[in-house]
């Protein structure tokens, strides 16, 4: 069974575009790949973070993959943190990394602009991303666009070594989700639903109070025809709902399109307001009980012990090669 590996940074807030875009995707890799899924915490302490609140959101970003439906008897799911490992290859790495070519990563180059004074993790930032890669041999790394540059890094760097060490790690290639469905903002349907939008009011959040998702998804942007039908670019709002319809239900477009063909806005949104209601209700109900059991642990627990056995024999394979022994 091919590998598959992706690193989430505990940023808190998970939309609806995000739960369809990319947490329903792991649900469906899980079946088809041996799936590693981290929590990325040493990435996010690359800029400023209140240490509670890192890791309040460490546990509850595991806990919220839980309720979503990765299942822990088919991913290992761990915290970077945990595994000391990352942090050891990721220093050799560094050393055959070039500078220009760290330099030459766009995520660096607009972050260092957007903070006054940037802490130097934030430019060897894309060396532990290949250090969390290549430890663990993955495959595939399902990652959103802004991502595919340090895969890119990764692959470079990885052959780079190979060639003057010997064969020593797997070549990973990038999962773009590009096929997938995009979600878009509901008070401006021709911009992605982002969790860093200005105006939250078009944004959905999987944790979000249930009686103020409703108001959202009932005051959602649409067009004067009134007419539901699918047109992305002459109807972006309506295509939008139908989108999220078809996506929550697992019904085709046309067939949504279909059901609807009648139905004033009104109703549509309705109709949409109880599928995301009663989808996260049911998300947020799990969440809450697995977050007031052991479950979070004891899933990173067992996460722990696997990938520092996994980690323990790459770094010494590497460590050997380079010459960091006795
Ligand atoms: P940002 O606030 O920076 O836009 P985001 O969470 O909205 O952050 P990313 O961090 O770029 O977006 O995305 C993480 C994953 O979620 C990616 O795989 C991306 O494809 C998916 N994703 C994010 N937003 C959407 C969306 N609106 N529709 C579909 N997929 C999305
Ligand atoms: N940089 C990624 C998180 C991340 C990651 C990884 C993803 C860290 N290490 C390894 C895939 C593989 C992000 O910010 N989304």
């Amino acid at each position: 069974m091919k590998r598959l590996l992706t690193g989430l940074q505990p940023s808190g807030e998970i939309t609806l575009g995000n739960l369809i875009g990319s947490i329903k995707q792991m649900v469906e890799y899980q079946n088809k790949y041996d799936s590693f899924i981290f929590v990325a915490n040493m990435h996010a302490i690359t800029v400023n973070q209140d240490p509670t609140i890192l890791k309040e959101r460490a546990r509850n970003l595991v806990a919220l993959y839980l309720a979503c439906g990765i299942d822990p008897e088919k991913n290992t799911i761990y915290l970077q943190s945990d595994n000391p490992y990352h942090a050891n290859l990721s220093w050799v790495l560094e050393c055959n990394t070039y500078f220009g070519e760290a330099g030459r990563m766009t995520q660096f180059k607009d972050k260092s602009q957007k903070h006054k004074n940037f802490s130097v993790g934030l430019f060897t930032y894309p060396m532990l991303m290949a250090a969390d890669i290549l430890l663990y041999d993955a495959d595939y790394v399902p990652v959103g666009i802004d991502q595919k540059q340090h895969v890119e890094l990764t692959r470079d760097i990885a052959l780079r070594f190979n060639n003057k060490y010997g064969e020593t790690f797997k070549i990973p290639e990038p999962i773009i989700p590009s096929n997938g469905a995009k979600i878009t903002d509901l008070q401006d349907p021709t911009k992605k639903m982002s969790k860093s939008a200005e105006n939250l009011k078009g944004t959905i959040l999987v944790l979000d109070d249930i009686n103020a998702t409703r108001k959202k998804i009932m005051s959602a942007v649409t067009d004067s025809d009134n007419q539901v039908k699918y047109d992305p670019l002459n109807k972006p709002g309506i295509s939008n709902l139908l989108t999220i319809y078809s996506v929550l239900t697992n019904m085709e477009i046309k067939d949504v399109e279909n059901k609807f063909k009648d139905a004033n806005y009104g109703e549509l949104k309705k109709n949409v307001a109880d599928v995301v209601c009663n989808t996260l209700e049911s998300i947020q109900t799990k969440y809450k009980e697995i977050l007031n059991s052991n479950l979070v642990d004891e899933v990173l627990d067992k996460g722990k012990v696997k990938t520092i056995e996994l980690a323990k024999k790459k770094v010494e394979e590497v460590f050997n090669k380079v010459g960091l022994t006795r």
